[in-house]
């Protein structure tokens, strides 16, 4: 003792006191159960389900029960413990509905979805403490909807703490609906009060690495529905395979789409309240990630891990990789189908992305690439800048990607919508098999990336160290894919990547190809462009991108996104103003037939400054 003196005391005062906050939870509460959501709560009979439940409240360990819990609100069937999320009500569509619920906790509970959908979302039923409420109602249409409570009479976006785990799933299947669809509930813990932040992601309950572990044969078609009953939006994103939407619900209404209008992509927005329904096939064997592209739903929450804010002292065989909260890993099978044997008939192209620390210190990091086909040097003389050079592939041909890290701190990069073999898919400790998984890139060594991409588009590789450092100091690039004997062409494609930078004294900024404030850019009229956007922020789920012309948007062609090219059929022009959640992008097709001034304005929620990049559009005569 005598070594910490008198401020060492202090200090072990208030980690004991801190200890002590932490175990004022209530050690006699039940424990709540973490609910996959497989297996439909209540009994139907003759056409009408009956279920009787109750609002509790237990212990909710966000992890294993070696971890910490908190004392959550929660739903549960009667005579059955608490649930995160809540019991599943799944019906099939011409359902009668009988709920009975009762309120044990002392606190008011407002209910909202409790009613047949579409309906209003103000029809809410308010259960005084100790009160028993008869529901009855149609199940109303076939979709997929939330149903919640609240003890504060807060919307989703404001309900905080113990109340943010009311939430469970409502489905409704239509007729011949496959049911070996899975549910995952997305939900954010939060507090906010002067003890302290905490902030614990889930999904059906649990943080990664506690999620459940997927596990699919190779070809098995798999089915999703993912509800958002968080405060917050997500931009779920799928590692190595492509996902088509096929419906999405804001809670209410549910809108399956035809199938020509079904969106393709590696990245999916899901604002609070709202569902979506997925499809994809598993082509590839290895180890895979479902998981929010914000880092903050994605990291391992801090309140739960104080000392490994340092991700680099975690070891390669530790699943958890700094990864917490909403990730799913799933592992494919080798299966019924043989798997594509790659013809290789000429030695594959070589690369290197070089990734240093910048002497300067601002950004900490710097990447280069060697490409000896693009013979350009000028280009790496540049100064460092908070972007990596795009790197240029051809579709279909083999390449061999050396990252060499000469930095003093591990990384992993991530090939981000690129569909290749897991191994090389660049989630350390993770992707792979269980023989084998990819490695971290310690200091001073190097991993040799092999990648023979199947579509042309625009792709990103980015850091997957879970480490707001490297995102935050430029450890990404743009990742275009060209059509076989296409040139990149600067004069007619434009990149634009947005992200965040931090800039003294203003701190965290927007900002667009590595700066707040980017120069002008000079379009010819008449003159058809290709604009690469690609949003590969930290946090900015909710980006807005809009091209305008004195204070209106102008008109512009999305033709792809997350790489995927929209059907010819399907193209046409639209007003300039679009999300671009993170972990996404968007290939667009520009022309002006004017000259002036255009602006592309990138705005997010959390950033007052909007940043603008301008062009200039002049005559070509
Ligand atoms: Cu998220």
């Amino acid at each position: 003792m005598r070594h910490f003196g008198r401020f060492g005391v202090v200090l072990l005062l208030l980690l004991f006191l801190a200890a002590l906050e932490i175990h004022a939870e209530n050690p006699s509460l039940p424990l709540v159960m973490a609910n996959d959501n497989r297996t439909p709560a209540g009994q139907i009979k003759n056409g009408v389900l009956k279920l009787d439940l109750e609002i509790s409240q237990g212990r909710w360990y966000p992890e294993d029960e070696k971890g910490q819990y908190r004392n959550a609100y929660a739903f549960a069937e009667k005579g059955r413990p608490p649930e995160s999320s809540g019991p599943l009500i799944r019906v099939p569509q011409g359902t009668q509905i009988r709920i009975t619920i009762h309120n044990t906790l002392t606190l008011a509970v407002n209910i909202h979805g409790l009613h047949a959908h579409p309906g209003d979302p103000n029809d809410t039923v308010k259960l005084e403490p100790g009160e028993t409420r008869e529901l009855e109602f149609p199940a109303g249409e076939p979709g997929a909807y939330p149903y919640w409570g609240t003890t504060s009479d807060k919307s989703l976006k404001g309900r905080r703490a113990a109340e943010t785990l009311l939430s469970g799933a409502f489905i409704v299947d239509a007729p011949g609906m496959p049911e070996q669809d899975r549910i995952f509930v997305l939900s954010v813990w939060l507090k906010v009060d002067p003890s302290g932040f905490e902030l614990i992601p889930s999904i059906n309950g649990k943080s990664w690495p506690y999620t459940e572990h997927l596990t699919y044969k190779m070809g098995e078609a798999t089915h999703w529905r993912v509800i958002n009953t968080s405060d917050d939006p997500h931009a779920m994103h799928l590692h190595g395979f492509y996902f088509t939407v096929n419906a999405v619900g804001d809670g209410e209404h549910y809108e399956s789409y035809s199938e020509q209008q079904q969106p393709k992509g590696v990245t999916e927005f899901i604002d609070p309240g709202h569902v979506f329904e997925m499809t994809w096939t598993p082509e590839r064997a290895g180890n895979w990630l479902f998981h929010c592209h914000m880092m903050m739903h994605m990291s391992a929450p801090a309140v739960l891990h104080p000392k490994q804010a340092q991700p680099a002292a975690y070891s390669e065989h530790d699943h958890s990789g700094g990864m917490g909260g909403l990730v799913i890993g799933i592992t494919v099978l080798p299966g019924s189908i043989p798997a594509a044997v790659p013809v290789v008939t000429k030695a594959p192209r070589k690369l290197q992305l070089v990734i240093s620390e910048n002497p300067d210190k601002v950004p900490l990091y710097q990447l280069q690439v060697n490409d000896p086909l693009a013979a350009s040097e000028s280009d790496k003389k540049k100064p460092p800048s908070l972007l990596g050079p795009p790197i240029l592939l051809t579709r279909g041909e083999e390449t061999e990607i050396e990252v060499k890290n000469v930095t003093s701190s591990p990384t992993a990069i991530h090939w981000h919508g690129i569909e290749l073999e897991s191994f090389y898919d660049g989630v350390a400790g993770w992707t792979g098999s269980g023989q084998q998984t990819t490695p971290a890139i310690a200091p001073g060594t190097s991993f040799v990336a092999h990648m023979a991409p199947p579509r042309a588009g625009t792709f990103i590789y980015h850091t997957h160290w879970h480490d707001q450092k490297q995102l935050e100091n430029g450890v990404y690039g743009p990742l275009i894919v060209l059509e076989p004997g296409q040139k990149y062409d600067p004069e007619h494609e434009k990149i634009f990547v947005f992200s965040i930078g931090r800039y003294a004294p203003f701190g965290s900024m927007l900002i667009v190809n590595g700066t707040p404030e980017p120069d002008p850019v000079e379009l010819k009229t008449g003159t058809r462009y290709r604009l690469r956007l690609i949003n590969i922020s930290t946090n900015e789920a909710d980006l807005r991108v809009r091209l305008e012309s004195e204070g209106a948007p102008v008109q512009w062609k999305v033709i792809a996104s997350d790489g995927a090219d929209f059907p010819t059929l399907q193209l046409k022009s639209s007003a300039a103003d679009m999300g671009l959640t993170v972990g996404s992008t968007r290939d667009i097709e520009y022309e002006s037939d004017r000259e002036g001034h255009v602006e592309m304005k990138i705005s997010a929620p959390g950033f007052e400054a909007l940043i603008m990049q301008p062009f200039d559009v002049v005559s070509v005569k």
